[in-house]
């Protein structure tokens, strides 16, 4: 057993929100249940592997700033991939997450050919799957990155030229069938690349029926090597490319439809993404269980002066608190959970910044489940709603939702009726309520 982490002598332990050793959770209590759970097992917490284990601080202004001895070590890669890979578990057990997570490339170096690559990660998830044994740790989900190499630097499903298609598919390929070793609970598609930067070099139509033909043979792989994980999309925006085509959950749900993929793949959530498309996180979560394909959560946040993807840990009880009720509304996670894709300000260069970082996370989530689960069982809100629509339920809303009215028919009835009656919003009188009930968490 290594000892990357001296200062972290025992794992975090849970000591209650009047506690103020900074390394110990204050509301985070694995084993507490809530509305018929345990915090443990509704929140699935999950570390990412490349922010936390793979990165060093770089920038594109700069080089990298933190104490990670691990990244680089001494030896050859394999052997340099080994350490990385001890300190990752060490870390993974004395934080006491459950689930980890990784792109092929964080945990086994690229090679000088695609076979050697793909040596190199039968090697690396042979160490993993021991890790994972002595440990109990379990995989969330794992990925490919097909955007960090230069031949992908026109994408790599919606590249023009099939040659990098079908490396892509190669390499999508082995990290399936990795994850599917590990177990993993589910597999992610974030689009990388897949976007463009100008209409004057690209055909947008094309691109995004290579990307359909790519997802429908991960698909067609994954049922053929029985993977029983869950298959997710995950939206954003723009950045690295201009135009990403998988936008959002609604940008998703479309293509889904329109390939004729829906009932085969969800949607990975991640919360700043869900910010720079212009939604607030909990209208992502609230759009995809309404289309049927929530799958997980990348737990992060942006900033609210700053339009780009900054992965800060979250902080903000609010926000994910409205994030949570969604999720527990539409029935909590299945196959998902809450993966920090989230990184340490470049100057939070210790080793011990990384456990302030995670704790801090898992008690802010620990937090919103505490108040989403409250207002949802009280039906604080879902009370007001259904209020608001009350109506609908009604003899006569009924039967315009049954087809029942014509348009012309409801001009004969305006004609004939008094201005209908408004009712007030509350809002205010609802964001109280909320308010209410953060103040309130015990
Ligand atoms: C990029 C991002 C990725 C995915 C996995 O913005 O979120 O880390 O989560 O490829
Ligand atoms: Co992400």
């Amino acid at each position: 057993m290594t000892d990357f982490f001296p200062n972290v002598t025992k794992p975090i332990a849970y000591e209650g929100p009047d506690s103020d050793n900074p390394l110990a959770f204050r509301w985070y209590d694995a084993d507490r249940i809530v509305a018929g759970k345990t915090m443990a097992e509704h929140l699935r917490f999950a570390v990412c592997y490349w922010h936390s284990f793979s990165w060093d601080g770089f920038d594109i202004f700069g080089a990298g700033t933190l104490d990670r001895p691990w990244i680089n070590a001494p030896g050859d890669p394999i052997a340099a991939a080994k350490q990385k890979m001890a300190a990752a578990f060490e870390f993974f057990e004395k934080l006491g997450a459950p689930f980890w997570s990784f792109h092929d490339r964080d945990i086994a170096p690229e090679g000088a050919s695609f076979a050697e690559s793909v040596r190199n990660l039968a090697i690396m998830v042979d160490e993993a799957q021991a890790h994972m044994e002595r440990t109990g740790r379990k995989l969330l989900w794992g990925t490919a990155n097909a955007f960090s190499n230069p031949r992908y630097q026109a994408g790599a499903a919606t590249n023009p030229d099939p040659e990098v298609f079908a490396y892509a598919a190669g390499q999508v390929c082995a990290a399936l069938d990795a994850t599917h070793r590990l177990g993993g609970a589910n597999y992610v598609l974030w689009g990388g690349r897949e976007g463009y930067e100008t209409l004057l070099n690209t055909d947008m139509v094309r691109e995004q029926e290579q990307l359909a033909r790519f997802l429908t043979m991960v698909i067609e792989h994954k049922k053929k090597i029985g993977f029983s994980g869950t298959i997710l999309l995950e939206p954003k925006p723009f950045e690295p490319t201009k135009h990403q085509y998988d936008y959002d959950v609604a940008a998703c749900h479309a293509f889904l439809e329109k390939f004729d993929l829906m009932g085969e793949v969800r949607t990975n959530i991640e919360v700043n993404h869900a910010t720079l498309a212009g939604h607030d996180f909990a209208h992502e979560v609230a759009a995809a269980f309404g289309a049927g394909i929530f799958g997980s959560i990348d737990a992060n946040a942006g900033d609210d002066r700053l339009g780009w993807d900054l992965d800060r840990f979250p902080v903000s009880v609010e926000q994910m608190t409205l994030g949570m009720y969604e999720i527990l509304k539409g029935g909590g996670f299945s196959t998902g959970g809450l993966m920090f894709d989230a990184k340490l300000r470049r100057q939070s260069i210790e080793r011990d910044d990384l456990f302030h970082a995670h704790i801090g996370g898992m008690d802010t989530m620990a937090r919103s489940l505490l108040a989403a689960s409250a207002l949802l069982q009280d039906g604080a809100l879902s009370g007001p709603v259904a209020d608001r629509y009350a109506g609908w339920d009604g003899d006569f809303g009924g039967q315009i939702m049954k087809g029942e009215h014509t348009l012309s028919g409801l001009r004969d009835r305006a004609v004939a009726m008094p201005e209908p009656v408004r009712a007030s919003g509350r809002q205010e009188v609802l964001e109280n309520v909320v308010a209410r009930y953060i103040e309130r968490i015990r």
